[in-house]
């Protein structure tokens, strides 16, 4: 079974790869992806660029091109919950996209005709998750991510994000990954740690704490990896 690991930017994957140590690389459709295997199993990971274009291009690359069958994100978010601070983990639920608005012809924000506005995220990996938190002994948060092509630094836009769908965190990639796998049936999971409140302060948070966070990020996903790899499914 091949596993797809993938993050938005270079410093999201670089935890990762490092951990790896040894891998192959193809470069392919504006992207360098990582082959390797790792315990038995075959991984591909890649950093896709930031936003929802690049994250479709990459999450598609990664299962039509390299046959990956799951997919585990890994990266950073903006808090919209109080209950979020920098370094805290979050697992998505089901994601939405904020910034898709066709409510000028009376449907939801996120929606879109024979679309929806919430994906779920894969109910086994989820549960898989709880197991791997409690083996770490690290509280992990389950939550609503919603996506946009937006970096929020705004108290107001964060807020509103927060009300109309329910979320938790905010980021750029993971509601796109989230449709493709789910139109390709590939199981997924979206994680991220905080590196921001999505406020006034968030470049320069988002600034200090990207590799800390990032790093926090890649450590779980790769545990995820080894109860997987260890399944042996
Ligand atoms: C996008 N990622 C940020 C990319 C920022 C700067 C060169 C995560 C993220 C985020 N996205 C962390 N904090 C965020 C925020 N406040 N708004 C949107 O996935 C690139």
């Amino acid at each position: 079974m091949k596993i797809a690991i993938m993050g938005a930017m270079p410093e999201e994957i670089a935890p990762i790869l490092q951990k790896i140590g040894s891998y192959k690389t193809i470069d392919y459709a504006g992207n360098r992806y990582y082959e390797a295997t790792y315990k038995n199993s075959e991984l591909v990971i890649a950093y896709s660029k930031i936003g929802k274009v690049f994250s479709t291009l990459t999450a598609t690359t990664m299962i039509e091109h390299f046959g990956a069958e799951i997919l585990l994100f890994s990266g950073v978010a903006g808090a919209i919950s109080p209950e979020l601070k920098v370094s805290d983990l979050i697992v998505a639920t089901k994601l939405a996209q904020h910034d898709l608005d066709i409510t000028a012809f009376g449907h939801p924000y996120g929606y879109v005709p024979e679309g929806s506005v919430f994906v779920a995220a894969d109910k086994e990996l989820l549960e898989l998750s709880k197991r791997v938190a409690s083996s770490m002994k690290k509280s992990i948060k389950e939550g609503v991510i919603a996506t946009g092509d937006q970096f929020v630094a705004n108290e107001e836009r964060k807020n509103w994000i927060g009300s109309i769908f329910g979320a938790d965190a905010l980021e750029m990639e993971g509601a796109s990954v989230a449709v493709v796998c789910n139109a390709l049936n590939v199981p997924f999971f979206i994680l991220r740690s905080i590196s921001d409140a999505a406020d006034m302060d968030a470049s320069f948070s988002f600034d200090e704490f990207l590799l800390t966070s990032a790093n926090e990020s890649a450590e779980f996903v790769m545990k995820m990896v080894d109860e997987l790899v260890n399944k042996n499914i």
